[in-house]
């Protein structure tokens, strides 16, 4: 939806791959033409590059836009592109391999001269070596997987005894995650922020940076809020930090939108810890704050345009904050709660943002992430930004679906996040004071919320009816079937 919304604003048609369990998903219907390809485990439709690449030539496609997720950060499924002669928005694929081997891309960094957090330069092998470097760097060290990321394969070492079981337990772990057995060692950052920096780069070396976004706020390595500006930044920090982002991605002579991830400690210390290859989930707060088109800007370069921008034309204007809402259940370990949608009714007015999918009467399949809408505000001020995030999950209410809003709400309330006081252990920090205050409202207030959803539902109603596709074969190229369970209430 995203995608194809900036395409559409360009006038560009596009089309949409879907597997059975999307059927009845929006950007089916969005899309100017949409391909069946294949079952519900994304292993047998969104990751089969083969079969993608055949209806991007049936369909006549002149380009591939990856998304963020599946292939958006496989270089293989890039080269194929090139090999059959269809445009991949996205980086190089030597690019996105120097960078998705975490130990290359460090070395990468290092000749770059960008910053990384002290450790191993190769990847370690010898009993002896080990012991040396970590007596060098000092303990606690992390032991990381080369082909992880994100926090897969990571393993804490506090002290001597527990090296060699941590470095077998972790090749262990990245031979059978990514039957690659390479680990280095790094030092641990002890409470670090999560800072990272949106790039943009073109095909003649040109590179700017669109600044940064905080995203501390995290479960298990998922993100759940995101804001920008941090509220740890000073003006003369940004700007370095800005410059060696670029410096990273001019190293890699990067071509389109990216992402150079830094973890910043409590002296405001910055490393680089590792560089995302494809447009991130949480671009709308740069979008906002910048006021660029991310994914409009992705096309461009990715038809040989130079870049439009010059690093003086990029100013922040406001604060922009990002909530990711998942169909899960806070109260019950944030066990993912797929199913029916009864009612959705999303927040509007000044500064708000939605972009989502999910439409009442739609189901929320099993097979893929529970994320299903993200819920971006903007205001002058970071109180102004709190004071609008907070009415705009006020406003939202779902019904059918266990969702995260009311978890939200209360982070938004805690008195650390409203003082911009937190890093990366904020959220197992004050787990139990997170769910104080957030028993379920009381029933007056539930009513208005089932009305309120109730209005909106017949107004989509009478759209839903509209849209429903043809009986009769009118449209060749939209395979799919008749939308079933739209009116259950
Ligand atoms: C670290 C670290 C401390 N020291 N590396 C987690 C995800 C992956 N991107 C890297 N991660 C970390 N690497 C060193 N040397 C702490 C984390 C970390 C973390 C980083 C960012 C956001 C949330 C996090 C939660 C736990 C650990």
């Amino acid at each position: 939806m995203r995608i194809m919304r900036s395409c559409r604003e360009m006038g560009i048609r596009s089309v949409a791959v879907y597997s059975e369990a999307d059927r009845a998903s929006m950007h089916v219907r969005y899309a100017d033409e949409a391909y069946f390809i294949g079952p519900s485990p994304s292993s047998e439709s969104y990751l089969r590059m083969e079969k993608i690449i055949e209806v991007a030539k049936e369909s006549g496609a002149d380009a591939i836009h990856p998304g963020y997720g599946f292939l958006s950060e496989n270089a293989e499924f890039a080269k194929l592109c090139g090999k059959e002669g269809i445009i991949f928005i996205g980086p190089s694929p030597h690019a996105m391999s120097t960078m998705g081997d975490k130990i290359t891309a460090r070395q990468t960094m290092i000749n770059a001269g960008v910053p990384v957090v002290p450790g191993t330069k190769k990847k370690i092998n010898k009993q002896e070596d080990t012991r040396k470097i970590v007596e060098e760097i000092g303990l606690p060290v992390i032991i990381k997987a080369s082909a992880g990321g994100g926090g897969k394969g990571m393993r804490l070492v506090e002290n001597e005894a527990q090296l060699m079981d941590a470095i077998k337990a972790a090749k262990s772990e990245a031979l059978s995650a990514f039957g690659d057995d390479s680990v280095y060692i790094e030092k641990y950052i002890s409470s670090p922020h999560h800072i990272e920096f949106q790039v943009l780069g073109d095909k003649f070396g040109n590179v700017i940076h669109l600044c940064e976004r905080e995203c501390s706020v995290q479960r298990r390595h998922q993100k759940v809020i995101e804001e920008t500006p941090s509220p740890i930044l000073t003006a003369k920090l940004r700007d370095e930090m800005g410059k060696a982002a670029c410096a990273a991605a001019k190293s890699v002579n990067y071509e389109g939108v990216g992402t150079i991830e830094f973890l910043v400690d409590d002296d405001l210390n910055y490393y680089f810890l590792e560089m995302n290859t494809r447009l991130q989930v949480e671009h709308p707060i740069t979008e906002r704050v910048v006021g660029i088109d991310l994914v409009k800007e992705q096309i461009r370069v990715a038809n040989g345009e130079p870049l439009y921008y010059k690093q003086e034309d990029i100013r922040q204007m406001g604060h922009a904050i990002e909530c990711r809402i998942y169909a899960e259940d806070p109260d019950n370990n944030f066990m993912p709660s797929p199913g029916l949608v009864r009612h959705i009714t999303e927040p509007r007015g000044l500064g708000v943002r939605t972009d989502g999918y999910v439409y009442a009467g739609y189901e929320i399949p099993i097979y893929y992430d529970p994320m299903i809408s993200k819920l971006i505000v903007w205001a002058r001020t970071r109180e102004g930004a709190i004071s609008r995030m907070k009415r705009a999950l006020y406003e939202y209410k779902i019904t059918g679906v266990k969702t995260s809003i009311k978890f939200l709400e209360s982070i938004m309330k805690h008195p650390n996040f409203e003082a911009g006081n937190y890093n990366t252990h904020f959220i197992d920090d004050h787990f139990t004071s997170l769910f104080k205050d957030t028993q379920p409202c009381d029933n007056e207030c539930q009513d208005l919320a089932i009305i309120t959803a109730f209005v909106d539902y017949m107004d989509k109603l009478e759209k839903l009816t509209e849209m429903a596709p043809p009986t009769q074969n009118g449209s060749h190229w939209k395979k799919y079937g008749r939308i079933k369970n739209v009116v259950r209430i």
